[in-house]
């Protein structure tokens, strides 16, 4: 498909060392792709669902051992430890290439290696990257199908040149022991093997759009964040671009595609899903800053997800979707998860693929006894969305009038507070914490500090990053403000008491009257706080000792997060830029 040299030296290393039988170029046509879909349900890689019901939908079950990323097998390979950080895994490079090797030799034998070209970005835009993965998976090739735009028109646009991320996977013997996700940001490289699950091997997504590209950023001047991007139209057809960045499985996706509270809706507001997990942001010729979204589909939590929370989620896995780890209607041949509806499926194979009863589901051990997964997904094709932006594939993206930090928090952060300045804004998302989730392997519920909930995915020392953060905010003229919100505060039975999901537009209007100076706000320790009366809670059944609770700091637990927050920074270590300690101080003394 292609003359390029730099290309074709590299697979034919790549194949001399893992050995596949045959190599097959991803040149995007359906047909090729329907092949592969015949071929998966062949060998049981995949099972075709109801096509009435589910049309071009799939189901695809990972080892048992294999359903979350790895944080603990994550590496950024940089010559040496300082330029990775304390936050991330290094080895020396060298030594790094030789582990690796050895467990790439063969791994290939009696496989077909997938030659997959893929763009983040529209193909040829200014703000595109390319990238090749080979893979010896099928799924994989079908989810970067739908992730990503892939094909020859994306070989053309590379041309005779070098400059494309190098991705090597394999499922190898999917061994936990050997499961590696390593980048070497200096090589444009990212070597995966010994997994099969979405995050650890879908190269373009977290590895590439993330880690290799926040180091790419920094060195070019753009940032690489993990946000979703939304456009909120007002009844007179103006539209405001909103980024937020939560961590992982705390509510990107459902606030990317979110739909309006009922009145809203009747006056006219609209909400738009330009992205749902990646922003790419530049500062624009305007002096605004500019968001593009890399990805072409969603990769999404599928628990949770329903006609009342994300109904736009909901419709837009329908059709051409594939699903993972969630559990198997077999009466119909259709896929269900927790939270879909309140109808488990009485004959039905659990995520595990074995016979599943429904009475037996204890909250306490959910991946025990849960039909779907906790962190079983949907890959599905982002113009599926009924909600997707006019603007998904403009190549200039979208101005950014907010950004928006969150995290899961019970009891500290309020429903939502304004920065001062970028600088503290910058602050604010270096003290984000939340508790973790099942996306990543380990436990789940616990508080961590995780700064612009990119801890597991920044591609270069997390020091640096606040101070290009810091840097950014110098040459970006007329930059967004900076927020923050929190919809999981808790009352004293763990309930949470903020509807969340539609309702959040209600703080996102809130968000978007400071950003035009149209709406007062009162100073407290930690930012501006909204007036009570300023969050419209019509039609909510909120009381106003309720509301109160929601905007309210609680000092004491304020004060006790300070020690943590000293803690994580000296972890970070001594890259920490000055400004930053200058902000934690300024606090402390606010708290009193
Ligand atoms: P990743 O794809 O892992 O990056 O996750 P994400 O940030 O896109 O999270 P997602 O929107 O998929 O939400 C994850 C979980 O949080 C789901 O179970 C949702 O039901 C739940 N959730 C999302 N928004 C809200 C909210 O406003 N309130 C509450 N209580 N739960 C929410
Ligand atoms: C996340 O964990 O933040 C995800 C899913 O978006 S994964 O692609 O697995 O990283
Ligand atoms: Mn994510």
């Amino acid at each position: 498909m292609t003359n390029n040299k730099h290309v074709i030296s590299w697979i034919d290393e790549m194949a001399a060392m893992t050995c596949p039988d045959k190599i097959v170029w991803i040149d995007g046509s359906e047909a090729q792709a329907e092949e592969l879909r015949k071929e998966a349900c062949s060998t049981g890689e995949m099972i075709k669902l109801n096509e009435e019901l589910l049309p071009n939908c799939y189901l695809h079950r990972t080892a048992v051992n294999d359903v979350a990323r790895v944080e603990g097998r994550t590496f950024i390979c940089t010559p040496t430890k300082e330029e990775a950080g304390n936050i991330n895994n290094w080895v020396e490079p060298s030594e790094m290439y030789g582990r690796l090797k050895k467990l790439f030799t063969g791994s290939m034998k009696g496989k077909t290696m997938y030659v997959i070209p893929y763009s983040m970005g529209v193909v040829g835009s200014d703000f595109a990257k390319i990238g090749i993965e080979l893979t010896d998976s099928i799924y994989v090739v079908l989810n970067m199908l739908i992730m990503t735009r892939v094909g020859k028109k994306v070989i053309d646009a590379l041309g005779d040149s070098p400059d494309f991320i190098k991705g090597l996977h394999s499922k190898a013997d999917l061994d936990e022991e050997n499961r590696y996700i390593v980048h070497f940001p200096q090589d444009n490289t990212i070597m995966s093997v010994n997994s099969g699950y979405g995050g650890n091997v879908l190269l373009g997504k977290k590895c590439f759009a993330l880690r290799i590209a926040s180091y790419l950023g920094r060195k070019e001047g753009w940032m690489a964040e993990h946000m979703l991007i939304l456009g909120l139209e007002n009844p007179e057809g103006e539209t405001k671009y909103i980024c937020a960045a939560f961590p992982s499985a705390c509510g990107k996706t459902n606030l990317a595609m979110l739909i309006p509270p009922e009145h809203y809706r009747k006056m006219g507001y609209k909400v738009w899903c330009v992205g749902d997990d990646i922003a790419w942001l530049r500062v624009g010729k305007d002096g605004r800053l500019w968001a593009v979204n890399p990805e072409n589909g969603f990769f999404g939590v599928a628990p949770g997800t329903n006609e009342h929370s994300n109904p736009n989620a909901l419709a837009t896995t329908r059709r051409d979707t594939i699903f993972t780890n969630v559990c198997h209607n077999l009466d119909n041949n259709t896929v269900w998860w927790e939270g879909l509806d309140n109808n488990p499926p009485k004959n039905a194979l659990n995520w595990r693929g074995e016979p599943w009863d429904y009475t037996k589901y204890d909250k306490n051990d959910k991946v025990g006894t849960s039909g779907a997964h906790p962190n079983s997904r949907f890959t599905a094709v982002a113009k599926n969305c009924p909600c997707i932006s006019p603007e998904f594939d403009s190549v200039t993206g979208v101005p950014v009038s907010a950004i928006v930090f969150g995290g899961r928090r019970a009891r500290t952060a309020p429903l939502v507070y304004q920065s001062f300045n970028w600088q503290h804004g910058t602050f604010v998302g270096s003290i984000m914490a939340s508790e973790t989730t099942a996306a990543a392997s380990g436990a789940v519920g616990v508080v961590r500090r995780d700064p612009m909930a990119m801890r597991p995915f920044v591609g270069y020392n997390m020091g640096d990053y606040w101070k290009h953060w810091l840097d950014m905010g110098k040459v970006i003229p007329n930059p967004p403000k900076i927020f923050h919100v929190n919809w999981f505060r808790t009352d004293d039975k763990g309930n949470f008491i903020w509807p969340g999901f539609g309702d959040n537009m209600r703080v996102l209007l809130w968000i978007l009257a400071r950003c035009e100076n149209k709406v007062e706000a009162r100073e407290s320790a930690i930012g501006y706080l909204p007036y009570a009366k300023d969050i419209d809670t019509s039609g909510l059944d909120i009381s106003d000792a309720t509301l109160e609770d929601l905007l309210t700091v609680d000092k004491e637990s304020w004060k006790a997060d300070i020690k943590n927050i000293k803690e994580f920074y000296a972890l970070v270590g001594d890259r920490v830029p000055g400004e930053m300690y200058e902000e934690l101080d300024a606090l402390e003394k606010r708290l009193g």
